[in-house]
Parts: structure tokens; C-alpha cells; sequence
């Protein structure tokens, strides 16, 4: 007979016989607030203290084991009892504890297993240590015990990549002690009763020695050093796993908890942590939770780079694809483009080899348009032009079945226009992917004036199904990350004719975290594609407005579009990257034409305006309602523009710097260009009430 009883609201004691199984019961993930953790001092204590009670299991509830401490207490004070002493409670213990794991034991949930005496895990398990995506190290013991039971080199890697470990290979690096299938709570009851007759051996991972390995510690700070000189965890998460090999456990997890405690209080955690619930709070508005249209087949118009990242990216999906082009030279290259893709897939892990055949299979490619009649949704990808796209719907809307959804993968055009070529303006979205779209994993989601709420919905889906992060973004030139884009781009372009170098820009930027600098990123993507956009705008240009593009122009003009023509503003040759020495003189050309006397900028100078630029075309995206919240801009520009992810986001850093140091900043600038250098009305209400962009995102 078993008897139950609850030791508070989350964590309850199932007595059997003379073993006894404690539950955590947190949805979703079980993650270790401040109710679990005192829940679960209580049971331990008290079980331990009970003569009769010869062994103890901790099993979690619903999908997953527990996923880590409860994120959401970061950055707040701090409420007792602290996770760490609840552990090594735990691992003191007379009475042999063991834990059993399903689902995903990361973070504080596999420190907690790794404090018990034992570790069972189910079938389908991962365990991982996560803590270095938020900017933390494993603060509960997981640098100190880790290693004790695996060796360093798997302890480095374990919590310098986070990923979450299989779980066979979790039993044979040692992690686990057994794997079984079963419930969790029947596995957790045989458990602790082969703890109580000793078939399941029990030690404390505290008592174990750590192998030395300087070799692999020196190794992993060599590299670090080059790869992630800008973060701040990584480089102490070393430090802890030295001080793990070289001292007593106790005196470890005292490194441990100060290394901890002084990650929690960067700017690092916090920028990551934002963009950990950011990812997740795109896709929390009402618009995108509404019922969604049936996607069991997706057209795409166009096998240039674009239509074949998206087909590639819905074929990895499992959805099938027809894609249609209009001459058979064309399909043949996003035929050859998309086998490229998928092998590239293969290779790197993302798809199983024997999968790839049936993938492509799932590929149709057509030269006429009329194939598109039975697919529940077609992706418009071909080049930017008005006329061609609003043929192209004209088309659709006579040939497309009904309830069928047409979308614009437009990165600027008006998708209102488009919809309006069209008897059926509900049906249309944009649905803007960003280059290589099989690869990056921003989608805007474009909403038009009478876009259907179930088509928005479909697109949230498709964003989750394709293993996007979709964001909500309205209808004007560029929608959110185009538009502060060409906002931004611009004042790279103003630095350079007032006297940087496109290598100093470039290295300033790269310094502050961005994986590349403006002018590289120009040259991947091709500098054509800017010339194209400013020779479309040119008759429309501001005459008030500073001119940006003379540089990139006469650059182009030479036929110099970047790597794929082998110069741009940098030489590629092979692997060799050098500044191009064609362009200094360009450059100088055209100082001297605009009168400009060349001045000095540091670095800091570069970033400050640079990142002041980007964050004022930011607010005022938040501003006209283009994005719904600044945590929708942060995503945009984190998952689609290279954005440091440690920095949370260009309105997340703007917080950093306050509203009223931005006016301040504006306003100095403003002084040389009164055009370019505005202060957006919502920026100067926020410097006069001191309130911040996470106040709106909270509010929102
Ligand atoms: C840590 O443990 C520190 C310790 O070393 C030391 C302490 C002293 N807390 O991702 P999903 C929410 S640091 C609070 O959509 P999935 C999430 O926001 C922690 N909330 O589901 C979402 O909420 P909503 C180390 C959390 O199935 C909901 O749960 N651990 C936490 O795609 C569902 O999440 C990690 O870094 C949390 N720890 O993926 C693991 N985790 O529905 C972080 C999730 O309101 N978590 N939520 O949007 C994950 O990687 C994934 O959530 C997981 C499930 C793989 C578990």
C-alpha cells in the first residue's frame, strides 16, 4: 500500500514499503523556484531523519524531469534556501537518494541528479548543463561533480557548448548509471528499492577524485581566447573546472558559487536571458495563438537563391514543395541549389543520410505556374520589382485553390499593393525570410491591412514548424529589420566619408560583437543589391538627406559586388581577406568632392553612433506600431542581423544606456546633420518619465 502526502504545492512524498518517492510537480518544466527548492529541503530532511525509510527516489512530473533553476527569479533578490545548500544536503544524506531522469535533466535539474547517489535515466533522455547560453555557469555543484564522474574533457565540453547530451552517451561518459524504459514513477519505485537492497550501487559524487587534465584545460583557454574573447562565463567556467581537479569538493563549490554570483551580475546575463524569453515572446500574442490553416503542400515562384533556401527549409520540415520557375535553366539551378543544401544538411548533422533521397523526392520542380492549383500556400520569391510581383498575384488569385494563402517574400515592397493585385487581399501575407533561409532563423511575419487573422496564425505555425522564430512585423519600406537597416547602414557610410576606413568601422563593430563588421556583411551579401534598392529610391531621394551610397556606388560601378566577384570593399582570394587598395582613393575622391576634411574617430565613437543610429530607427519602429513590442525589434535583429546576442537586442542595450544619455547623444550629433540626427518623440517622453523599453515590453 502506498501513501501519499504533499509537502507543499509542488512536491509531494509517496511512501512504499520502506522506500519512499519524492515528486516535483512544476508545469512545464519543473524548474526549481523557490516553492520547489524548499519543498524539496523538507522531504529530504525529513526522510533522511526517518529510521525506517531505507532508500529515497526523486522522480519529476509531466514531460520532462526539471529543466533548471527558475530563470525568472534572475536578477532578483535572491530567496532562501539557496540551491546549492539544498544539494549538498542532499549528497550528505545517510539514507541513499537517487534520482530519476526523463525527458531533459539540464541545468539545476541535472545538478540535483548529480548531488544524489545515483542517476537513473528513460529511454529519450538529454541532459545538458545550458547555463553558458544565458550568460551563467552551472552554479549548483555541476562544475564540481561533473567532473568527478566523467573526466574533464567531457565536463568541458558538457558546459561550454550546453548541448544536451543523448542519453547513451550520457551512460558512457558515466553521467547516468543505468537507462530503462518505463513511467518515471515506476521506474523511481524499482529504483529506490535496488538502492535499499544494494543491487543499485550508491556513492557520494563529492567523495570521488578528479583525473587531472592540464593538457585539456590549457587547450580549451587557448581557444576560448580566440573564439569568445568578448564573453565573460566561458573563460570562468575553466576556471572552475581547474579548481575542481586541484581542491576538495567543498572548497570547489565555494569557486563555483562566487564565479556564479559575479556572472549573474554582468550585463552579459542579462542580454541573454532577454533573448531567451524574447525567442519565446514573439510568438505570445493572441494574433499568433488563433487556429491556424491546414500546410500539407507549399509552392514557391522563383529558384534563385531565395525560393531554394525556402523550399530547402520546408523540405527539411517534412513539407513537400513544388517549386515553379519559368525557364528550364533556372529550375535546373534551384534543383542543383537545393541538393547542395540537403547535402549540406546531411554533412553537418541536421538530417539522417538515409533520409535523403526521400527528402528531395518530396521536390517537384514545374515550369508552369498552373501547378500551383491544389498547394495550401505559395512563397513569392522572385526579385524585387512591383510590376512583376503584382502580375505574379494576378496570376495566383485566378489559378490558386480557394482558402489557399499567397505570400510575398518581399524584404521592402508594400504588401498592401501586392494584396490589392489580388480579389483576395485576406489571403495575403508577407512572409520575408532572410538569407540563407534554410540557415537563419528569422521569418517576419508582414501583416497587411486585411490580412485574415487565421492566414497571420498560419504564418506563426509555419515560423514553429520550419524551427523559426517568426515576428510579427507591419507594412512599411523594409518592416522592421530592412527599415532600421537602411537607417543604420547609413551612418557606416557617414563614418567613412567623414574619415574611418571601412576596415576601422568594421573592426569597432566587430569588437563590440557583431560576427562581422557592415562592410564584410555588404560584401557577402553583394553590394549590388544596395546599388539596385538606392537606384529605385533615387528618384524619390530627400534632397535634405545627407547622400550615403556615392562610395558603394563608384564602387559597384567598377562591377566590384563583393566575394562572389572576388572584390568588393575588401579582396577575397581563397581564404585570403584583405582591404581592397582600389578603394582608399574611391574614398578620397569623394571626401574631396563633398568638401570633407577627413577627421579621426576612435572606436568607441564608431560604436556609440553607430548603435545610437540603430536604436533611434528602432524606437521609432516600436513608435508607428511597425513592431508591437522593442523585444520583437531585439529578435529581429538578433536572429536576422548578426545582432551579439549578449547584448539582448538593440532596444534591450538602449536600456543599458538610458533615453535620456540617447536625446543627449542625438542631440550633440544632430548638430553636424539635423536631418539624419533626430530624436524620436517616443525616446524623448521615455528620458522625461525615466521609464525603459522593457517597461513596454512588460506592459505589452
Ligand atoms: C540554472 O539551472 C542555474 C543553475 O546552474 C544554478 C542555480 C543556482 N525557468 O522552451 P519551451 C519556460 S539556469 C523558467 O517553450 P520546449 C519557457 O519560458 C537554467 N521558465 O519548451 C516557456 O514558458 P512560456 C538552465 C522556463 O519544450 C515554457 O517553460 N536551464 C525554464 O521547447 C516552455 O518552454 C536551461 O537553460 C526555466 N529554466 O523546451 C533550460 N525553462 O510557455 C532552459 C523553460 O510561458 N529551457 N521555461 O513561453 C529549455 O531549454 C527548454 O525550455 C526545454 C523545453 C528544452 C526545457
Amino acid at each position: 500500500m502506498s501513501d501519499t502526502h504533499q509537502v507543499n504545492d509542488l512536491i509531494s512524498i509517496e511512501m512504499e514499503g520502506d522506500t519512499a518517492l519524492i515528486r516535483i510537480d512544476n508545469p512545464p518544466v519543473n524548474a526549481t523556484g523557490q516553492v520547489v527548492r524548499q519543498g524539496l529541503d523538507e522531504a529530504v530532511a525529513r526522510l533522511d531523519a526517518d529510521a525506517a525509510v531505507k532508500a529515497i527516489a526523486i522522480y519529476g512530473a509531466g514531460r520532462t524531469f526539471v529543466a533548471g533553476a527558475d530563470i525568472k527569479e534572475f536578477g532578483k533578490p535572491p530567496q532562501p534556501p539557496a540551491l546549492p545548500e539544498v544539494y549538498d544536503r542532499i549528497e550528505a544524506c545517510e539514507t541513499p537518494v537517487v534520482t530519476v531522469m526523463h525527458g531533459t535533466a539540464l541545468g539545476g535539474g541535472l545538478e540535483l541528479a548529480l548531488a544524489t547517489h545515483a542517476r537513473v535515466g528513460i529511454d529519450g533522455l538529454r541532459v545538458g548543463l545550458p547555463e553558458v547560453a544565458l550568460g551563467l555557469l552551472p552554479g549548483a555543484g555541476g562544475t564540481q561533480r561533473l567532473p568527478r564522474l566523467t573526466g574533464i574533457p567531457f565536463a568541458l565540453d558538457a558546459c561550454l557548448s550546453g548541448r544536451h547530451v543523448p542519453a547513451q552517451e550520457a551512460l558512457e561518459a558515466g553521467v547516468i548509471d543505468r537507462l530503462e524504459a518505463g513511467e518515471p514513477r515506476d521506474v523511481a519505485l524499482k529504483t529506490a528499492q535496488d538502492a535499499a537492497s544494494g543491487v543499485l550501487k550508491t556513492r557520494r559524487t563529492g567523495d570521488l577524485e578528479v583525473t587531472p587534465d592540464e593538457a585539456a584545460l590549457r587547450e580549451t583557454e587557448e581557444k576560448l581566447r580566440q573564439t569568445q574573447p568578448l564573453l565573460f562565463s566561458p573563460h570562468k567556467i575553466v576556471e572552475c573546472i581547474r579548481v575542481a581537479s586541484e581542491t576538495p569538493l567543498a572548497e570547489g563549490l565555494k569557486f563555483e558559487r562566487a564565479a556564479f554570483m559575479e556572472c549573474m551580475d554582468t550585463p552579459q546575463r542579462a542580454g541573454l536571458i532577454h533573448a531567451f524569453f524574447g525567442e519565446r515572446a514573439v510568438s505570445n500574442i493572441p494574433e499568433a495563438k488563433g487556429e491556424a490553416r491546414p500546410i500539407d503542400k507549399v509552392g514557391i515562384i522563383g529558384g534563385g537563391t531565395m525560393g531554394s533556401g525556402i523550399a530547402t527549409a520546408c523540405l527539411l520540415a517534412g513539407l513537400p514543395v513544388r517549386m515553379v520557375e519559368v525557364a528550364q535553366e533556372g529550375l535546373d539551378r534551384g534543383i542543383a541549389t537545393i541538393t547542395g543544401n540537403i547535402d549540406g544538411a546531411v554533412k553537418r548533422g541536421k538530417l539522417p543520410a538515409d533520409k535523403r533521397d526521400a527528402t528531395l523526392a518530396m521536390l517537384e520542380p514545374s515550369l508552369q505556374m498552373e501547378d500551383l492549383a491544389d498547394v495550401d500556400l505559395v512563397v513569392e520569391a522572385v526579385f524585387e520589382d512591383m510590376d512583376v510581383k503584382k502580375e505574379i498575384f494576378g496570376k495566383l488569385d485566378k489559378i490558386c485553390k480557394p482558402g489557399a494563402i499567397m505570400a510575398s517574400n518581399t524584404s521592402y515592397l508594400d504588401v498592401n499593393e501586392i494584396a490589392a493585385a489580388t480579389s483576395r487581399p485576406a489571403d495575403v501575407l508577407g512572409l520575408h525570410f532572410f538569407s540563407p533561409a534554410h540557415v537563419m532563423r528569422l521569418l517576419e511575419i508582414v501583416v497587411a491591412d486585411k490580412t485574415a487573422p487565421d492566414v497571420v496564425a498560419t504564418g506563426f505555425a509555419l515560423a514553429k514548424r520550419l524551427k523559426k522564430v517568426g515576428v510579427r512585423a507591419g507594412v512599411c519600406d523594409g518592416f522592421i529589420g530592412n527599415r532600421i537597416l537602411s537607417h543604420y547602414g547609413k551612418e557606416a557610410a557617414y563614418l567613412v566619408l567623414d574619415g574611418a576606413s571601412p576596415q576601422q568601422v568594421d573592426s569597432a563593430l566587430e569588437g563590440f560583437g557583431f560576427a562581422m563588421g557592415p562592410h564584410k556583411v555588404g560584401d557577402l551579401a553583394g553590394l549590388d543589391i544596395g546599388w539596385a534598392n538606392r537606384k529605385r529610391k533615387a528618384d524619390n531621394r530627400d534632397p535634405n538627406e545627407r547622400y550615403a551610397g556615392a562610395v558603394a556606388d563608384r564602387i559597384c560601378e567598377q562591377g566590384w559586388f563583393g566575394r562572389k566577384t572576388g572584390k568588393g570593399y575588401y579582396v577575397y582570394e581563397g581564404k585570403d581577406v584583405r582591404p581592397n587598395p582600389d578603394v582608399a582613393p574611391i574614398i578620397e575622391r569623394e571626401r574631396q568632392e563633398a568638401g570633407i576634411t577627413p577627421r579621426e574617430f576612435t572606436d568607441q565613437e564608431i560604436v556609440d553612433r553607430y548603435m545610437t543610429a540603430m536604436i533611434s530607427e528602432a524606437a521609432r519602429v516600436v513608435e508607428d506600431g511597425i513592431a508591437k513590442r522593442p523585444l520583437d525589434v531585439d529578435m529581429v535583429l538578433l536572429f536576422g542581423y548578426g545582432f551579439p546576442r549578449f547584448r539582448g537586442g538593440p532596444l534591450h542595450y538602449a536600456d543599458t544606456i538610458g533615453a535620456a544619455e540617447l536625446v543627449r547623444r542625438i542631440e550633440g550629433y544632430a548638430q553636424e546633420d539635423p536631418h539624419y540626427w533626430q530624436v524620436p518623440d517616443i525616446l524623448r517622453r521615455m528620458a522625461a518619465d525615466g521609464t525603459t523599453f522593457a517597461d513596454m515590453n512588460k506592459g505589452a
